[in-house]
């Protein structure tokens, strides 16, 4: 390979030398660069081990330095490996820095940057150094102000973080405005707008009585979109105050949408910058699954103010103590938005097809990594998503009141601090006077645990005894593991469909349908007694931990759990393992050369489904969708992407067969008459049976489909109807597929559906459809949505991408390459669809591996060596 880049420890850390007090920093904002200028306030930071010279991070062109008034020359500072040395300095004094940037060549979109003529920055994690030279690490924390000067006419919006101070004229033609954050704050939470935008304003009165303003910014012709988020604000505000008693403590919040963006959102203090796929929402242009989205992202982002901003990270390696709590938080605001049930499977449905196949694979780590050679690449699944998961054991083993008193202790403990996850770890145990010990290896040991259980009935004591055995495999640099704990939440099921009273061994009485068992060692019993009957039990009720669980349950018993538990989660979970079992079994029996053929059972579970008129529509949809290509994937030892399309595409044909009527049923029962969004539920499941009997040679449904691509008044129906047709070759698919294209041309994100349709097509053909689609003028790949909805869905696009010819592969290491010259970060995204090499069968992995070695022959960013090169040596 071709560089070495450097790899950094989380056992490196060391305290900083110096600290900040105060930035006041200065933007001139001209045609052709920016000038921006910084004076810090430096003092030595007696805590740490004394260094003469201070060491700035930076890779701005320097202009000038200057030391306590006095202009430095080159024998007071050295500039190299993106550091400044500023040599022998005193124990406090004020360090000016200026700085010359050309934000309208930054493709990176790191630092500061241009979109469409107007100027964003984004700092996390080490965006602020393309700035200027800087402490850019999270346990700096230094209070801001912020003077941005610009032409008026082209910039005549400028926002930073905190309070608006002050604005003028410096010229005719030139304004000025200054901002001041009075909080103390990281540089990676620093933000700078400018340019024509407008803001819907509306205001919050927080519990206290203050009133905050609140402002949503966006490109002029985007304001009518934007009334959701609003009211997803709002929701926040006040879910964070009744929830945790977290009130808002600036006098304004921002939101600003802008449709270059390399993630979701950043939560910048008071000074938000969003991807316009999480601001913008309306009926026509919104999916209900979008409207979702931007009630979820607004409520992430807001929570950070106090579970990032307020208290903050030490270093990078800690970065799911904000990431992991914050997730764990906007879940649960989802939850109490919508349906509880609902929200948790999908969020397990999330972890399972995006972050096991991540711990099972070269890029694995722990949710508190141990090294990384850039820090981009971590912002995972697994530090988010599992990161969540490990908060939410939390609060399943201290129950709501005693999470509550874990959270307010780590505040009190540590408001206005940067800290460790042990830290916040050591604020749930002190609080509830617990020891949490063990449960710090969820932090240390990666990979996903295995719970083997078995369970026994004795007739005679009249007691049931499980039998749990905790394994878990081995990953890159961690070959043994010791044991989780972990937390198993169960019931027992009695012959009526009800929880048995839970009484363990030596406990004076029952308690309750559902107990959460402390599982800590590698193997344990539990025994419960005065257990009537034999019980089926009920194991890991709402997905009680991040594991996989493995039971003998008979066939009958899972679709007993399918219709009577009392667990939500746990009636979907039978549905799934059940399908697990047949998809296992039927890839045996193709590899055997046998004739694949669906047992009757299984339709009859799809068949009660359908057939339950009494269900939340939105549970039923979930109850009916299969598990994902992704997920079979993991399933499997070796797998051959071919047959698992193969087959997953067999059961859903014999489905839609043998159930025709119910789907059709299903179909017109779940119509709804104008948009209302709490009907999302029914048009999920309408969508998906239109889908499934498209699968069908009957006309009608393509038909039903075509029509419902031309009347449809939102986008969760107009994307329905295209999602049936989309494998369905034929004239009702050229053109709902052509009117789409050419009504919404001028639509960014509407557009960036349709690059999805084409790329996650089944129909063969699918590659050049997405080669001509990279041609379409309003395709590019300097637009991160615009690369992830066409060459990223390509990527998992299970049939296409794994081709036996290769032709995906290769196309797609092309593509790698060609991001990598533009945007580092969104090609180290997309070059994660080679992560499971070595789960593939040997033709395809040969194939997949010349490509990497193709790669790993060229120069390459940091970002996708680092992947690459794990990838390869796995
Ligand atoms: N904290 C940001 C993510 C920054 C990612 C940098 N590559 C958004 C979020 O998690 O809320
Ligand atoms: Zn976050």
């Amino acid at each position: 390979m071709a560089q070495q880049p450097q790899v950094k420890y989380r056992n490196d850390y060391a305290a900083p030398a110096f600290l900040i007090d105060r930035v006041d920093l200065s933007f001139d904002i001209e045609d052709d660069a920016t000038r921006v200028h910084a004076r810090l306030v430096v003092t030595r930071n007696d805590k740490a081990a004394r260094q003469d010279d201070l060491v700035l991070d930076g890779s701005a062109a320097l202009v000038a330095v200057t030391l306590d008034g006095e202009r430095l020359d080159e024998s007071g500072y050295a500039l190299a490996d993106e550091q400044l040395t500023v040599r022998g300095v005193p124990d406090s004094f004020i360090l000016e820095v200026e700085t010359e940037i050309d934000p309208a060549a930054n493709t990176s979109l790191m630092g500061l940057y241009a979109s469409n003529g107007n100027l964003f920055t984004q700092c996390e994690p080490e965006g602020f150094r393309k700035i200027t030279y800087y402490l850019d690490r999270p346990d700096v924390m230094a209070k801001f102000t912020t003077t941005i000067m610009a032409d008026k006419h082209k910039f005549p919006v400028l926002l930073s973080n905190g309070n608006k101070v002050g604005e003028g004229m410096v010229d005719k033609k030139r304004h000025w405005v200054k901002w001041v954050d009075p909080y103390k704050k990281p540089s990676y939470l620093f933000a700078l707008v400018a340019g024509k935008l407008t803001a819907l304003k509306d205001k919050f009165v927080t519990m206290r009585g203050r009133e905050v303003a609140l402002e949503i910014w966006t490109e002029p012709a985007d304001q009518d979109k934007t009334q959701h988020a609003m009211e997803s604000l709002k929701h926040s505000m006040k879910w964070d105050e009744q929830r945790f008693g977290l009130e808002y403590d600036l006098d304004i919040y921002m939101i600003v949408a802008v449709g270059d963006f390399n993630m979701g959102a950043m939560e910048n203090k008071g000074l938000n910058v969003f991807n316009t796929k999480y601001v913008l929402a309306r009926k026509d242009t919104a999916t209900d699954a979008d409207f979702q989205g931007v009630e979820r992202v607004i409520g992430h982002e807001y929570f950070h103010n106090w579970t990032g901003n307020r208290v903050t990270c030490r270093d990078w390696f800690q970065l799911s103590l904000k990431e992991g709590l914050t997730v764990f938080r906007d879940q649960e605001f989802g939850a109490d938005m919508s349906s509880r049930a609902v929200k948790r499977i999908e969020d397990v449905k999330g972890l399972r097809a995006h972050q096991f196949p991540e711990d099972a694979g070269p890029t694995s780590h722990p949710i508190r990594p141990d090294s990384y050679i850039e820090m981009n690449n971590f912002y995972t699944m697994t530090v988010y998503e599992k990161g969540a998961e490990v908060v939410r054991m939390y609060h399943t083993l201290l129950g709501e009141a005693g999470f509550r008193k874990g959270m307010d202790l780590y505040f009190k403990r540590h408001d206005g601090q940067a800290v460790t996850c042990d830290d916040f770890r050591a604020a749930m145990a002190d609080a509830n006077d617990v020891d949490l010990g063990q449960f710090g290896l969820w932090y240390s040991q990666a990979g996903t645990p295995v719970l083997s259980v078995s369970g026994r009935y004795d007739s005679v004591a009249r007691s049931y005894t499980l039998n749990v055995r905790q394994s878990c495999p081995p990953t890159p640099g961690q070959e043994l593991k010791q044991p989780f704990h972990i937390p198993l939440a169960l019931g027992l099921v009695g012959a009526d469909g009800a929880d048995l009273p839970l009484q363990l061994e030596g406990e004076a009485e029952a308690q309750g349908g559902t107990r959460v068992l402390d599982v800590k060692a590698a193997e344990q019993s539990f025994t419960f007694v005065g257990v009537p009957t034999e019980p089926v039990p009920s194991l890991l009720r709402g997905f009680s931990a991040p594991v996989k669980l493995d039971f003998d349950w008979r066939d009958d018993q899972l679709a007993f759990l399918m219709a009577n538990d009392s667990d939500s989660f746990s009636r979907w979970e039978a549905g799934q393992t059940l399908a697990e079992r047949l998809f296992k079994q039927l890839l045996a029996t193709l590899a055997a050369g046998g004739e694949l053929k669906l047992p009757e059972t299984f339709v009859a579970a799809f068949r009660a489904v359908l057939k339950d008129h009494v269900a939340d529509p939105a549970f039923k949809a979930l109850m009916l969708a299969l598990p994902s290509e992704a997920e079979i994937l993991e399933m499997v030892e070796v797998a051959d992407p071919a047959s698992i399309h193969q087959v997953r595409d067999f059961v859903l044909d014999e489905l839609a067969q043998a159930l025709r009527g119910e789907w059709r049923e299903a179909y017109e029962l779940s119509q709804t008459r104008d948009y209302k969004p709490q009907d999302a539920g029914k048009r999920d499941l309408k969508n998906r049976a239109l889908a499934m009997l498209n699968r069908l040679d009957d006309a009608w449904p393509a038909e039903a489909a075509a029509k419902q691509c031309r009347e449809a008044d939102n986008m969760t129906d107009q994307m329905g109807a295209m999602l049936a047709l989309r494998d369905r070759d034929g004239a009702e698919r050229d053109d709902c597929f052509t009117a789409f294209a050419s009504r919404w041309q001028g639509d960014a994100l509407v557009m960036d559906k349709f690059f999805m349709l084409v790329a996650s097509s089944q129909l063969p053909g699918t590659l050049e459809h997405v080669q001509a689609a990279m041609q379409h003028p309003a395709f590019t790949l300097k637009n991160p949505n615009k690369a992830r909805a066409l060459i990223g869905t390509f990527g998992a696009n299970m049939a296409l991408f794994h081709a036996a010819d290769g032709s995906g592969y290769r196309f797609l290491a092309d593509q790698v390459l060609a991001l990598d010259a533009i945007n580092p970060q969104v090609a180290s995204r997309i070059v994660n669809a080679f992560r499971r090499l070595k789960k593939l069968e040997p033709a395809r992995q040969a194939l997949m591996r010349e490509q990497l070695q193709r790669l790993a022959g060229q120069p390459l960013s940091k970002d996708v060596y680092e992947i690459v090169s794990k990838i390869l040596e796995a």
